[in-house]
């Protein structure tokens, strides 16, 4: 029998290639393209008065230089502002390139084409742009005070306030025992992936077509953005997307404006063009997120029940908002994780400042609504004197309330309803793999040798595998081999690795017999693209409905040949055979050639042609119903979101002189149903962990007053390397199925970041005895609070 792949930890197939150095990332393309670069602005809010290019015209190698009044109507329209929310009142998009004001430091002015990028930034360099300097409203304190405007006709600088409200908050908090208030703070931070954005376009001018490779977690999205804007028809563009060096939200389209710059400028020039960001465009031109201040007020019961909870708070969305109001939308919705207060409410303003614009980053609005809300439990259990895992317990939705429906819209425009989960029992594990009973007792004794240490852990839900849909196509070749399509991208998930597991196990092949294709138009046209850690759910259940497809084809194709029933047969190894009947079996590859002959005449390779020898060619090659080919496809669409969770458990050590904070150990339950690869559902979480080490202790973009990135390069952005990430992340799965998608599955991909800060923040509190309200804490930051309380 051919082993069961799904659960397997199967070595990821795409590794080899990529560790010795065979990738072909955005820049290896295109040594024959144009490239260019940006003129950008210097500052964070200003009147462009006026562009003077004379001197960049001397330069040897300029091929063209555009700037707003340049471009085609389309294109001086401002771009797109995708998703939109019916709360999101004074949505403003960018121009793709500056029409008359610059909003932040980095947003594009003037675009130079020329040989090679250094001519090109020569060019650049000679160009004179005249401006007047406009007052910068930087931060959320400054957008609130609305002393001045981000956008002159946005009063307050509000984009969208939206108020969500289950029960009736105000009267339960009024009786309610106790009642806390809390001020949270988080840092605007980044996913900064290795590789930075980059696209590169070919317009053929023969066939008038368009062909782009986009470093993109969204070739369908490029795709349309860029046919829209250039006026052309869908099936006229292909975006394929090469090896992508990682994306954790970035690259989702927007469209950005470089990636429709790009190929108009191929259109106008006849000649392929490419851009690849460097490191610092990379800081002030793509996106940031997290930024949020959050004043909170819970009431609860003498056992720490949590009765009323009351949530307002201010996100920070940059200078323009490229799409909807997905992260704030995330961190109301999700803030709850796995606790049902009686009494909910939330209301958030969405404000413009004078900083780069703000899109998801793994994890997406979870990271701050986890901080809040573990936050508020662990203020909870000590003004109770309780134990904190013990408040949890007694505000967990139950396993048997599953189905749980907050009564919320969650921010697909859905209700927002819990598919499946057992938190006592995560708990339970969590508790188990950190010790958290025995950790008492290694407290006192770390304190008698003069250390100081903290436990702490935080528990979350998150709505994972996002419609609306994924489709897959699973064609069976003649020699074979399994291709498996599907639309959306990868930016290093080890998709190759699980679809092919998925495809192995429905087909009956080996897993060394099937290749998989992703984000590349030509061959899979209908996607949606990578993010909200939905690969998995929306293309692994479509490829697996695809497979199953193709597993019927073969069978009937081979049931006809063998002249059996086609219940009667297995497929295994890539062979279908009669069950019980030695001997009477049939390759797929043989199958595939009987399911259309004419296959052969394009196919010169030696086993096709004895293949071919077993077709019979008297006989049509394909039922009267069917098509020809051993193919399937198929789409899937959930009726909505499925929510994994998760909880982490952290022990710190602070040191009493420095402030120095060390991660000791590093636990995690985690349930994202069945899993598929658990070696690559545990890489996931390292990857997450280490980013969610970074929003605890170390990432924040540091803006000055002026609007200025004061660190805007990997010397001065702080960020965990592999000496601070926690060595031996431990890792305990809990798999309930979620009803929702064929596999059971439930998303993994931004589990790991989701409760770093706010764990981490909880161990540091439970060391230092005093209540950590802003992420991410660096050791002066430690020290001056030290510093306060002891003075009281
Ligand atoms: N998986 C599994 N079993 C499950 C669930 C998932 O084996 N029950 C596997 C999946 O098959 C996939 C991986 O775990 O190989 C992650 O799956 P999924 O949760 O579906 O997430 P996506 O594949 O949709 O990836 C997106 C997610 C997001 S939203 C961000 S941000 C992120 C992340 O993945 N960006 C990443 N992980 C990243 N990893 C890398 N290396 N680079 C990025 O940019």
């Amino acid at each position: 029998m051919t082993t069961r792949l799904f659960g397997e930890p199967v070595a990821r197939v795409e590794d080899e290639r990529l560790l010795r150095g065979h990738g072909g990332y955005l820049d290896d393309l295109g040594n024959d393209a144009l490239e260019c670069a940006f003129v950008r602005s210097p500052h964070a809010h200003a009147r462009v008065d006026g562009i003077d290019v004379d001197d960049a015209l001397e330069v040897d190698g300029l091929v063209a230089i555009y700037t707003y009044e340049d471009l085609p109507d389309r294109l001086a329209e401002p771009l797109p502002l995708l998703i939109p929310h019916p709360a999101l009142t004074q949505g403003r998009t960018q121009y793709a390139l500056a029409r008359d004001v610059v909003r932040h430091v980095g947003e594009p002015v003037v675009m130079v084409v020329a040989r090679n990028r250094y001519l090109a930034e020569d060019a650049a360099g000679k160009i004179t742009v005249s401006y007047t300097p406009l007052p910068p409203v930087v931060g959320i304190p400054a957008a609130r005070a609305a002393e001045h405007l981000v956008h002159a006709d946005v009063p307050g600088n509000v984009a969208a306030n939206l108020v969500q409200q289950v029960g009736d908050v105000d009267g339960v908090l009024a009786r309610a025992p106790h009642v806390l208030e809390l001020d949270l703070h988080v840092e605007r931070s980044a996913s900064t992936p290795l590789e930075g954005r980059g696209v590169l376009a070919r317009w053929d001018t023969e066939s008038h077509r368009l062909r782009m490779w986009s470093s993109t977690q969204t070739s369908t999205g490029v795709r349309a953005a860029v046919a829209a804007k250039l006026g052309l028809a869908l099936m006229d563009v292909d975006v394929i997307t090469p090896d992508v060096g990682g994306g954790f939200g970035v690259k989702i389209v927007h469209p950005w404006p470089e990636e429709v710059l790009v190929p108009w400028a191929a259109r106008q020039l006849g000649r392929p063009v490419k851009f690849v960001e460097d490191r610092r465009e990379h800081f002030i031109s793509a996106a940031h997120e997290r930024a949020q201040e959050h004043h909170v007020r819970a009431g609860f019961d003498d056992e720490g029940h949590l009765l009323a909870l009351d949530v307002r708070f201010w996100h920070d969305h940059g200078a323009y908002i490229p799409y909807g109001l997905i992260v704030p939308i995330i961190t109301s919705t999700q803030l709850l994780g796995p606790y049902k207060p009686r009494a909910y409410r939330v209301e958030f303003d969405s404000l413009y400042t004078n900083t780069l614009i703000v899109t998801p980053y793994r994890g997406a609005g979870r990271p701050q609504g986890v901080f809040v809300m573990e936050r508020v439990m662990d203020a909870i259990a000590r003004e109770l004197g309780l134990d904190r895992t013990a408040v949890r317990e007694r505000n967990f939705i139950r396993p048997d309330e599953m189905p749980y429906d907050h009564g919320l819209i969650f921010q697909d425009g859905r209700p927002l309803i819990y598919d499946s989960g057992d938190f006592p029992a995560s708990l339970a594990k969590l508790k188990d793999l950190v010790g958290w009973d025995e950790f008492a007792a290694y407290r006192a004794q770390a304190a008698a040798e003069g250390r100081r240490v903290g436990i702490g852990l935080a528990c979350y839900v998150e709505g994972t595998g996002v419609g609306p849909y994924e489709g897959a196509h699973v064609v069976v070749e003649t020699s074979g081999k399994v291709k498996v399509s599907t639309g959306l991208t990868t930016q290093g998930q080890g998709h190759q690795t699980v679809f092919a597991q998925i495809v192995a196990d429905e087909l009956g092949v080996p897993m060394s017999d099937v290749e998989v294709v992703t984000g590349d138009t030509r061959r899979f046209g209908y996607a949606v693209g990578t993010f909200a850690s939905r690969a998995a759910v929306m293309s692994g259940s479509a490829i697996a409905l695809a497979a199953r497809a193709a597993r019927a084809k073969a069978l009937r194709v081979a049931a006809d040949a063998l002249e059996a029933d086609p219940d009667d047969l297995e497929i295994v190894d890539g062979v279908v055979r009669v069950v019980g009947s030695p001997g009477a079996e049939i390759s797929l590859g043989t199958v595939a050639v009987l399911s259309n002959p004419l296959r052969y005449a394009f196919d010169d390779s030696a086993q096709a042609a004895t293949q071919f020898a077993v077709g019979d060619t008297s006989k049509p090659p394909v039922g009267e119903d069917d098509e020809p080919g051993v193919e399937g496809r198929d789409y899937f669409s959930p009726m909505r979101s499925t929510f994994a969770n998760g909880m982490h458990a952290v022990i710190v050590e602070t040191d009493p002189d420095t402030a120095e904070i060390t991660i000791l150990r590093y636990c995690v339950v985690h349930d994202c149903g069945p899993l598929i690869n658990p070696r690559i559902v545990e890489g996931q979480i390292h990857g997450g962990v280490a980013q969610g080490v970074g929003g605890a202790l170390y990432e924040r973009m540091a803006y000055d007053e002026a609007g200025q990135l004061q660190n805007a390069s990997f010397m001065d952005f702080l960020m965990p390397y592999v000496t601070e990430v926690p060595r031996g992340i431990e890792i305990d799965h809990l798999e309930t199925p979620s009803p929702l998608n064929p596999l059971g599955i439930k998303g993994a991909g931004e589990a790991g970041v989701i409760p770093g800060a706010a764990a981490i923040a909880a161990a540091i509190e439970d060391a230092e005895g005093f209540p950590i309200t802003a992420m991410p804490i660096s050791p002066s930051e430690l020290f001056e609070l030290r510093r306060k309380h002891s003075e009281g």
